[in-house]
C-alpha cells in the first residue's frame, strides 16, 4: 500500500477531478494535502469545491495554472514537495474535438508531455513517487454487438478526443519504459454524476427536460455506452494509486450497457416519477438529429483485472445513481445556472485574482 503526503490532482476542478477531490478527503484515509493544478477552462469551475476549501484549509489548495506552462508546474510542484501527481487535467468533449482540435492535441498531448518532463525533473530516479493517468475507454476504438475492451485490446481511436487521449498513454507508457518513471494508468467508461458540464448527454438531457426543449438523440438512438457513477470510477483511481502494479494499466468500467435511446427514456420516467408529470410529457421531446461523424458505435469495457487484483467493485447501481444525479440538479439549480452563464468566472475573479481570462 503507498501512502503520498502531498498530492497534485490536475483538472480537479472538472467533473471527475473536483467528484475525486471530495472522495479522498471524505472516504479515505489520507492524512496529507491536496493541490488542485487547475487551467479553469470553460469545464473547470473551482467553486465545486467550495465545500472542502472551506472544511480543509489547511489540506487543500488551489493552483491556477495550465499544465503546459513548464516552469509554473515545475515551481507548483517543488513548493508543494509533490510525491504524486493524478492527471484528470483534458479537454474531454467529443463533440467540441470534431469542431476545434487544436485545443485536444494541445493540453492532452503536449500537456501530458510536459507534466511527465517536469516529473523526471524533479524526481530523477526516486521510487517513492507516482504519476497516475486517467484515460478512458475511447482509446481502443468501436465494438461491434459482441466483444469488449481488455487492458490488452491494441488501440484504435477514432475521433480527434479519443486519438489524444490514446497518444497521451503512449506518452505515459513511453517514460515509464524509456525513463524508468513510476506510472500507472486507468481507462474509464462514461460516467455520470454531480458537477457533469451541461455538455454531455445525462445533463444536457436532464436540463433540457427540465426547459421542455428538444432532446437531441444523435443518429438512430442505438449507439451503446457503458455507464459508471462517478464515485465508483474516484474509488478506482485511489486503488490504482494506491495498490496498482508500478506499468500496469487498468479498466475500470460500469458493466452496464445501455443504448442512448433507452437511457433518455428510462430519463424521462425517472423525472416524471420526481415531478409527478406524465412520462410522455417528457418524452414527446425526444428529437432525433444529424449524426456524430464518426460516432462510435458500442464501448463495453472488462474490469476483472481491478477486480481480482485490488478487491475494487462497482457500489451504485445504475438506478441508484441516476436518482443521485437528478435531485443533484434538481436541487443544484444555482450551480447549474452559473456554469450556463459564465456567472462563475465573476467567482473566479473574486476568489483567484480574475487570473481566468
Ligand atoms: P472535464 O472537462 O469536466 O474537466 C476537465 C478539467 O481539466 C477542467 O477543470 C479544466 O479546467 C481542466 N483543464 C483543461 N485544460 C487544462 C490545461 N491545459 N491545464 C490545466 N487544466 C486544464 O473532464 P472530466 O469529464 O472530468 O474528465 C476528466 C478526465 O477523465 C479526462 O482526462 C478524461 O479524458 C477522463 N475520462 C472522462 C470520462 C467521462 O465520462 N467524463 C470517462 C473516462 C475518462
Ligand atoms: O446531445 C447528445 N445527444 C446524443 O445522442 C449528446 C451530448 C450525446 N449523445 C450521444 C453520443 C454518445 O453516443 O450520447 C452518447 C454519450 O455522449 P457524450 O456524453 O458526449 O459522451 P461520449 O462521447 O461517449 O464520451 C464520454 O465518455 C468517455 C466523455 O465525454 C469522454 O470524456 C470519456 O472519455
Amino acid at each position: 500500500m503507498r501512502t503520498f503526503k502531498n498530492i497534485i490532482v490536475t483538472g480537479g476542478a472538472g467533473f471527475i477531478g473536483s467528484n475525486f477531490i471530495r472522495y479522498v478527503f471524505k472516504n479515505t484515509d489520507f492524512e496529507g494535502r491536496i493541490i488542485n493544478l487547475d487551467k479553469l477552462t470553460y469545464a473547470g469551475n473551482a467553486e465545486s469545491l467550495e465545500d472542502v476549501r472551506s472544511e480543509y484549509p489547511e489540506r487543500y489548495f488551489f493552483e491556477h495554472i495550465d499544465i503546459c506552462d513548464f516552469d509554473s508546474v515545475k515551481d507548483c510542484m517543488e513548493r508543494y514537495g509533490a510525491d504524486c501527481i493524478i492527471h484528470f487535467a483534458a479537454e474531454s468533449h467529443v463533440d467540441r474535438s470534431i469542431h476545434g482540435p487544436a485545443d485536444f492535441i494541445r493540453t492532452n498531448i503536449n500537456g501530458t508531455f510536459t507534466l511527465l518532463e517536469v516529473c523526471r525533473q524533479v524526481w530523477g530516479d526516486r521510487k517513492d513517487v507516482l504519476f497516475h493517468h486517467v484515460s478512458t475507454d475511447e482509446v481502443f476504438g468501436s465494438l461491434g454487438e459482441t466483444g469488449y475492451f481488455y487492458e490488452t485490446t491494441p488501440y484504435d481511436p477514432r475521433s480527434p478526443y479519443s486519438a489524444s487521449k490514446a497518444s497521451s498513454d503512449h506518452i505515459v507508457n513511453a517514460y515509464h519504459h524509456t525513463y524508468g518513471l513510476n506510472v500507472t494508468m486507468s481507462n474509464c467508461t462514461n460516467n455520470y454524476g454531480q458537477f457533469q458540464f451541461p455538455e454531455k448527454l445525462i445533463p444536457v438531457m436532464l436540463l433540457n427536460m427540465l426547459d421542455e426543449k428538444p432532446l437531441p438523440v444523435y443518429g438512430d438512438g442505438m449507439n451503446i455506452r457503458d455507464w459508471l457513477y462517478v464515485t465508483d470510477h474516484c474509488s478506482g483511481v485511489w486503488a490504482v494509486v494506491c495498490k496498482g502494479r508500478i506499468g500496469e494499466t487498468y479498466n475500470i468500467g460500469g458493466e452496464n450497457e445501455w443504448t442512448n435511446i433507452s437511457l433518455v427514456n428510462r430519463m424521462c420516467e425517472i423525472l416524471a416519477e420526481k415531478t409527478g408529470k406524465e412520462t410522455d410529457y417528457y418524452k414527446k421531446l425526444i428529437t432525433y438529429v444529424k449524426d456524430r461523424p464518426g460516432h462510435d458505435r458500442r464501448y463495453a469495457i472488462k474490469c476483472d483485472k481491478i477486480k481480482s487484483e485490488l478487491g475494487w467493485n462497482q457500489s451504485v447501481t445504475f438506478d441508484e445513481g441516476l436518482n443521485l444525479t437528478v435531485d443533484w440538479y434538481l436541487s443544484n439549480s444555482k450551480w447549474v445556472e452559473s456554469v450556463r452563464s459564465g456567472e462563475y468566472l465573476k467567482w473566479v475573479e473574486k476568489n483567484y485574482g480574475g487570473r481566468n481570462k
